[in-house]
């Protein structure tokens, strides 16, 4: 079957793709874990590194357990069954994500410990250093939360460029349920590269009105509210749009996805154009996504330290437009 899959998935609740062919797999390149030189080619060809089985099982159960016993301890898991099946609650609450993060040793095990990091090690070729901050996702079942189509780089481009995600599914994710989605070769797209790829979400046009804005915020030691954020006018959700079935059709090259197992690993380049589809099952799609780099090269200062800037008021930069 494979990704034939891929025709019944949707975004937003519309069909994704009318034929095969506006969709593929990843490439494996767990055949080639053990040369860090092999992997780094790849990733220049392909802007990604699947590596399917990578991390180690054991540690991943643990880490989805305690996930799905704080979202139960939040009403988001039907109790009526296994608790690792992660089977959604209708109405039941959904939680901060960053949150979940926190104060989780076996997450942390996971991400930055063990293959993780030996990988990172043979890949970059010294020492790694990763962002403080860790992202965490949980798609309950529907069509109202797919990832829209992003470059990384638009969020953490204020340090080296030469920076990797790892997007960790902790679960397994079969093509219904929405796991992330690659747009093939649009790392090579230099139009985009150039554009697109040379933004930053925290940045905004800096006119009396707006510095005004961000200066009072800053004062009050607050974020910015929905109706000041919109006054600053720019691209607040820093997405390159809000519909993956336009963004293919518009840049070219299929959606490369696969059906993800726990305990695999998916690695893309910041120039990566990628989203999900809608989760059609009934269980909740969790996983996370988690930030490498050589330790001897700038880190972004909005996801470093115990409360980092994220994207509040304190990463806020004005630019002459
Ligand atoms: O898990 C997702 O759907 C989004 C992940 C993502 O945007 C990322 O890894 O950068």
């Amino acid at each position: 079957m494979g990704v034939e899959k891929m025709l019944d998935s949707t975004y937003r609740g519309n069909r994704l793709g009318q034929s095969i062919d506006d969709f593929g797999e990843l490439r494996p390149s767990i055949d080639i874990v053990d040369s860090g030189e092999a992997l780094r080619e790849r990733m220049e060809e392909d802007g990604y590194l699947y590596l399917p089985g990578l991390l180690d099982k054991g540690e991943a159960v643990e880490a989805r357990r305690e996930i799905l016993s704080r979202l139960s301890r939040m009403g988001a898991v039907d109790t009526d069954y296994p608790p690792l099946e992660g089977v959604h609650k209708p109405g039941g609450k959904s939680g901060g994500h960053y949150d979940l993060t926190r104060n989780n040793p076996s997450l942390m095990q996971v991400l930055y410990s063990g293959p993780m990091i030996q990988f990172y090690q043979s890949f970059l070729g010294g020492l790694v250093a990763h962002f403080d901050y860790t992202w965490f996702r949980v798609k309950p079942p529907g069509v109202s939360s797919p990832t829209t189509p992003h470059y990384d780089i638009v969020y953490m481009g204020r340090g080296t460029t030469n920076l990797y995600t790892s997007w960790t599914p902790l679960g397994d994710m079969p093509y219904e349920m929405g796991g992330l989605m690659l747009l093939e070769n649009s790392h090579r797209n230099a139009d985009l590269r150039n554009g697109y790829g040379q933004t930053d979400v925290d940045k905004y046009c800096n006119d009396q009105e707006a510095e005004q804005i961000v200066e009072v915020a800053r004062k009050e030691n607050r974020d910015l509210t929905p109706s000041e954020r919109a006054k600053l006018q720019w691209n607040s959700s820093g997405a390159y749009s809000s519909d993956a079935i336009s963004t293919r059709a518009e840049l070219g090259g299929r959606w490369l996805t696969a059906d993800y197992k726990l305990g695999d690993l998916l690695v893309f380049c910041m120039y990566m154009m990628h989203a999900s589809s809608d989760n059609l099952t009934n269980r909740i799609r969790i996983s996370s996504d988690s930030r490498y780099q050589l330790a001897s090269e700038a880190q972004d200062p909005r996801w470093i330290g115990t409360d980092p800037p994220a994207h509040g008021i304190r990463a806020k930069e004005g630019m002459v437009c």
